[in-house]
């Protein structure tokens, strides 16, 4: 699969962004612990993406938070080769359309389809509920 120059501009700049994120050893155990889990049994700098997916497939059967999940993108950003970040960044395991780099920006959750006019439904039928008839 081949990726555009600005999939790779933004890619880079995630990368350079995680690089400044200082994790603990605690935290770096934390996570490390969640890819075994996930089936990538060896040195992120060495993961495939093979790995990627199943560490995606990991966070999607996880009912785990996006701040987890923005963490763990993270961790993998710091040291995995950076084709594999992208392919990471531009997944779309809920075929929505939206790759996950964008999901995480907007706060929706990568894994799931949402569709966008979800909320606007469950307002309005809130504003029709005030109506008590006596
Ligand atoms: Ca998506």
């Amino acid at each position: 699969m081949e990726f555009s120059q600005e999939q790779q501009r933004r890619t880079e700049l995630v990368i350079s962004q995680a690089k400044r994120e200082n994790f603990t050893e605690q935290e770096k155990e934390f996570y490390d612990d969640f890819f075994t889990e996930a089936g990538i049994k060896k040195n992120l700098s060495e993961m495939t993406e093979q790995d990627a997916d199943d560490l995606l497939q990991a966070l999607s059967a996880s009912e785990c938070s996006l701040e987890f999940v923005a963490n763990v993108v993270n961790r993998v950003a710091i040291e995995a080769p950076p084709y594999v970040v992208e392919h990471i960044l531009y997944s779309d395991l809920d075929e929505d359309g939206v790759p996950l780099i964008d999901e995480l920006r907007l706060g929706r959750d990568p894994f799931h389809y949402e569709s966008p006019s979800k909320k606007q439904q469950n307002q309005s039928v809130i504003a029709k509920k005030p109506d008590i008839e006596l």
